[in-house]
């Protein structure tokens, strides 16, 4: 079996600070790739940032500074809001670094030798807010302006190119996907990827000559290479290519590439068509998530609703913002990001169900069992129910977790904690000290036990919290990940007294 696991987000344009949207993408790698190391897989996370192109370029114009000092202030963002949101990354790549360009140059050189690349001359559409080619069936007109089906605007281009031989792979790529019944995630953009294929490729512009801000091409330096290329291949870059010798490149292939919907044609056509006619490996699989919109609109510079993650962790926390992300909307499908339903969710699941179960608990484990864990308990028939349902739930993660479903995960926990909360209600174990006061240390062991798993298995999402909850909970830190769920933790350990996890957040009126 495979012991490394390997998930990316995509690397983001500097062109503008990051926002939500982007923080979305990189928790979801960061859940996912923290759920694996829990499992005791050897991890490889990578993020970073897009730096090359003719949107980059504009977008440094625009602030009147050469593009590698725009790039450096602006790729500090997004690796500044890695730390906010508590990303477990294991690199930060960008386009500008010389590893990378030499990656670039080592691909196009094997593309080239194999002759998937030749010279030509491109004439079509492109969208700079976009970086993509369009098709004219592709196109809508308003105003005298054409527009791209993401409401880009287009120009019409003309310059000498290189193309790489994208239209041979349509038939190949066909068989990829469905020998890979999984590759494209969820199964409605498999099915428009499909389609799109279906209507015929062209082969793929892939130098421009009309900018400088790129890779210049080996051998042909009048061109630089597309920046969807060059940013492709930071993927590969970063597990060591072009040393495919080198140990790091035991990652490759990637297990996941997450990315949000606009972006799926990259990486679910060009990308593996590149890689196959470089003799390489694509990856098991791209994930396109759904699109946010912000209180019901679109989120955009002009409308002024472009919301800074960095505010909603300083407003909320990060763990609620964390969870309501991946916890909201079924992971693929859009969602709509409003600060009532953030609330909500934090209200309701975090500080009522999950905070108080554990307060009541740990609370009562203090006043009641001088502060130490009750010994394992047995299991009675009218447990039996609430144990196993607990006892299952991180197979159920997992299976969750394989494919992507966080929500399902989240909720499958959160019906779990439900059910602690009944048990702890019909079990009343406050009312037993004086009448059974075995049966309350059992009740109460039964429920330590149940928090104990639900703060496992969801560190991943919310780590600092979780952490906390451990240590409330007595579980020394060699004992958090999921085959330490196997071992009981010895009764009479101590426990410290317990401290609120989760604070309720007022609504403020509208
Ligand atoms: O496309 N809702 O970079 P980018 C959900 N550089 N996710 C969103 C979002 C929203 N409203 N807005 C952005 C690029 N995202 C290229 C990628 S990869 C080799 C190159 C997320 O800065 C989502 O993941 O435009 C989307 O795909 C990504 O940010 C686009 O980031």
């Amino acid at each position: 079996m495979k012991q490394t696991r390997y998930v990316t987000t995509p690397i983001y344009y500097v062109n503008d600070k990051p926002h939500v949207g982007h923080a979305y993408t990189s928790v979801a790698a960061d859940v996912l790739a923290r759920w694996w190391r829990l499992q005791g897989y050897e991890v490889f996370f990578l993020t970073g940032t897009d730096e090359h192109g003719q949107k980059v370029e504009k977008a440094a114009r625009d602030a009147g500074m050469n593009p590698q000092a725009f790039t450096d202030q602006v790729s500090q963002h997004f690796r500044d809001l890695a730390g906010t949101l508590g990303l477990s990354n294991d690199d930060f790549i960008r386009t500008t670094e010389a590893r990378h360009k030499a990656a670039c140059c080592a691909l196009w050189e094997e593309l080239a030798r194999r002759d998937e690349i030749y010279l030509g001359h491109y004439e079509g559409w492109y969208a700079v807010r976009d970086e993509a080619f369009y098709g004219p069936d592709e196109l809508t007109e308003r105003d005298g302006v054409k527009y791209a089906p993401s409401g880009a605007p287009v120009e019409w281009v003309r310059e000498p190119s290189h193309f790489f031989r994208l239209s041979k792979w349509q038939d190949w790529l066909l068989v990829f996907y469905e020998e890979n019944r999984y590759f494209i995630q969820p199964e409605s953009r498999r099915n428009e990827v499909i389609a799109f294929i279906k209507s015929g490729l062209q082969d793929l512009s892939v130098s421009r000559t009309s900018f400088r801000w790129g890779v210049p091409v080996p051998g042909d330096p009048s061109h630089v290479m597309y920046v969807w290329l060059d940013a492709l291949t930071n993927y590969i870059t970063a597990a060591g290519y072009p040393d495919t010798k080198a140990e790091h490149w035991k990652f490759w292939p990637a297990d996941v590439h997450f990315v949000g919907k606009d972006i799926v044609r990259f990486h679910a056509i060009y990308w593996p068509a590149f890689l196959k006619a470089a003799g390489l490996e694509p990856p098991k699989r791209v994930f396109a998530h759904g699109w946010w919109t912000i209180e019901g609109q679109k989120m955009s510079k002009s409308l002024g609703n472009v919301i800074d993650p960095v505010a909603l962790v300083a407003e909320y926390g990060l763990d609620p913002l964390r969870y309501f992300l991946l916890r909201e909307v079924p992971f693929g499908s859009d969602g709509d990001f409003s600060r009532k339903a953030l609330i909500g969710r934090n209200n309701s699941e975090l500080a009522d169900a999950l905070g108080n179960l554990a307060n009541r608990t740990l609370s009562l484990i203090q006043r009641s069992c001088e502060g130490r864990l009750p010994d394992a308990a047995l299991v009675r028939d009218t447990d039996k129910l609430f144990v196993d349902e607990v006892q299952t739930l991180p197979t159920e993660v997992r299976i969750r977790l394989e494919s992507q479903e966080f929500q399902m995960a989240l909720d499958a926990i959160m019906s779990a904690v439900r059910s602690a909360n009944g048990y702890i209600t019909v079990h009343a174990p406050w009312a037993l000290k004086k009448t059974q006061p075995d049966r309350m240390l059992e009740v109460l062991r039964h429920l330590h036990d149940a928090l104990r798993v639900f703060a496992t298995v969801l560190q991943s999402f919310m780590p600092g919290t979780m952490a906390a909850l451990l240590d409330q909970l007595g579980v020394p830190a060699g004992a958090r990940d999921l085959a330490a769920l196997a071992t009981p933790l010895p009764g009479g350990t101590a426990l410290p007294p317990p401290s609120p996890l989760f604070r309720k957040i007022e609504i403020e009126a509208a």
